[in-house]
């Protein structure tokens, strides 16, 4: 393959074979294409999947997730996990059943290769390497939310993709009636269970290299409400935020983008050394783009947020994973250096904000739970105020059985086995383990109730079953936490996926309403 920067697409299809030569199957060598990993690329419907154990008939909803899975051999060596085309999968329980569907989001990118019948996108989020000029490069694989009787799934690059929920076809790019201000949508929409605003940023939101951030917030009844245009200090990633009563919180991650390197063919993101830990700060309502408080501290890397709300005091209590190393190691930094993956750990932290303060230098996080942990959650009806229960991802290496699991698991993704209840106020810990030869999935917890108790109910997660190399959903009572209450197998496998939804048939716009508030 020649230089990718001195060609310019679009190319005639036929000549595409010449310049972007591309491999008929996934190739062998890369960790994240074989084992657990390699694509299945499977669509369709399964009714009545098989149980072990017995579903609670008080569940009644739909468990929606998104994974990314390459339709096609890339013509990019090593093209990373972040970049495959969004998978949809909709678990649909009722009665104790459970009804399995999955289709790929019919992106730009998907039918356009769909059509070609081959792959046409090059590097993860660089357009100078693309075999063909796209209008949209999104792959709509990161997250997919439920929002006004629609599916969007979400690629942080793009704005949304919009699906019918129940039959998973592709409607079509979400530009809300034309009201969507910026090129970019945010995979971590926060969906305020008062107002029942979805809110929203997008960066880079003038297109690739841009600082510009730019904040909206969107009514139940589709109108954009609040839209604020900002600068971030540097040109970062964004992935997660928080939102409070009265501000949103943009914590960045220290990965920097340079449009000159990918000019050259180079990646999108470089991971930096030496750089603080910004933290925004932008109050909710009114706001122009100077009101925003860049706050600093020490470096590190910013993962997904638990929550964020406002003490009595004023302060924002922010709850985040937090790790000293670079997660995204195959994005390693101006020397080609990264961590050892084995060596990557997060923790979770909590840092207290004053967003009146005029000195915006901030301490190291407080630390709430270590390990490695990652994909923290709490019960949805608290979000935006305290919450006292946080679930969340847990890796516990020395109880994998390695000689077995290791041929088997592919890479390239973080893997955890087992999730962790925290109680903030005790301190407690209970712990869940799925055993030495499986893997586990980022959780969803489904209340028992609205009016029950916080934290209360199961917690529901996909397993990778390497014995049998397909996966399985598991159920899991908060009551006893450390063993679940139903298995539903899968006859396929579903590679790891990124994140996913909740969608309760009790609520009416698919959002938990806000907890009357108990005493305690
Ligand atoms: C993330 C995932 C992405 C991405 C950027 O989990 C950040 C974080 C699956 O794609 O493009
Ligand atoms: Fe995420």
């Amino acid at each position: 393959m020649g230089d990718l920067s001195e060609m310019k697409p679009p190319f005639p299809l036929n000549d595409l074979h010449e310049a972007f030569p591309v491999p008929k199957a996934f190739r062998e060598n890369e960790p994240q294409h074989t084992g657990f990993m390699a694509p299945v690329r499977f669509e369709g419907s399964i009714t009545d999947l098989e149980i072990i154990g017995d579903v609670p008939t008080e569940i009644s909803g739909t468990f929606y997730r998104v994974m990314p899975e390459p339709h096609y051999p890339s013509f990019i060596e090593n093209d990373p996990w972040f970049n495959g085309d969004g998978v949809v999968s909709a678990f649909k329980i009722k009665d104790g059943h459970v009804d399995f569907k999955q289709a790929f989001v019919r992106t730009e990118k998907y039918v356009k290769e769909a059509e070609a019948r081959r792959a046409l996108l090059g590097k993860y989020r660089n357009k100078y390497t693309d075999a063909i000029a796209f209008q949209v490069r999104s792959t709509a694989n990161t997250n997919i939310v439920y929002w006004n009787g629609k599916l969007l799934a979400l690629k942080e690059d793009s704005p949304p993709y919009s699906m019918d929920p129940t039959t998973l076809k592709t409607i079509g790019l979400e530009t809300f009636d034309g009201q969507l201000p910026a090129l970019t949508f945010t995979a971590h929409p926060k969906f305020d269970p008062d107002t029942r605003d979805m809110v929203c940023f997008g960066y880079e939101a003038k297109g690739d290299g841009t600082p510009d951030i730019c904040y909206y917030s969107i009514g139940p009844d589709g109108k954009f409400k609040e839209t604020v245009w900002l600068t971030c200090p540097v040109v970062a990633m964004i992935h997660d935020f928080a939102v409070t009563k009265n501000y949103i919180v943009l914590p960045v991650v220290n990965q920097t983008c340079d449009v000159e390197r990918m000019k050259k063919g180079g990646q999108h993101w470089q991971f930096d050394n030496d750089l603080p830990t910004y933290i925004g700060i932008l109050p909710r309502y009114g706001a122009t783009g100077s009101d925003v408080k860049w706050f600093t501290a020490p470096h590190g890397f910013v993962g997904h947020v638990a929550n964020a709300f406002e003490d009595e005091h004023g302060n924002i209590e922010l709850s985040m994973a937090w790790s000293k190393q670079n997660v995204f190691f195959w994005w390693p930094d101006k020397d080609g250096r990264g961590p050892a993956p084995e060596s990557i750990s997060s923790d979770l932290l909590r840092w207290t904000i004053d967003p009146k303060a005029t000195d915006l230098k901030l301490p190291a996080g407080e630390i709430l739970a270590t390990g490695d942990l990652e994909f923290p959650k709490i019960d949805d009806r608290h979000v935006m105020s305290r919450h006292s229960k946080v679930f969340y991802s847990i890796f516990q290496p020395q109880l994998v059985d390695f000689p077995f699991v290791g041929p088997r698991m592919g890479g390239g993704f973080p893997p955890y086995n087992g999730f962790a209840r925290l109680d903030t106020k005790t301190g407690e810990v209970s712990r869940y383990f799925a055993g030495p030869r499986k893997f586990t999935q980022e959780l969803v917890f489904i209340p028992r109730s609205h009016a029950g108790e916080e934290g209360d109910g199961w917690i529901l997660f996909l397993q990778n079953n390497f014995e049998s190399m397909t996966s399985e959903l598991a159920i899991v009572d908060t009551k006893d936490v450390s063993r679940t209450v139903a298995l539903i197998k899968l006859p396929v496998r579903l590679r790891p996926g990124l994140h996913g939804n909740w969608v309760d048939d009790a609520d009416v716009d698919g959002h938990p309403m806000r907890k009357a508030p108990t005493t305690s």
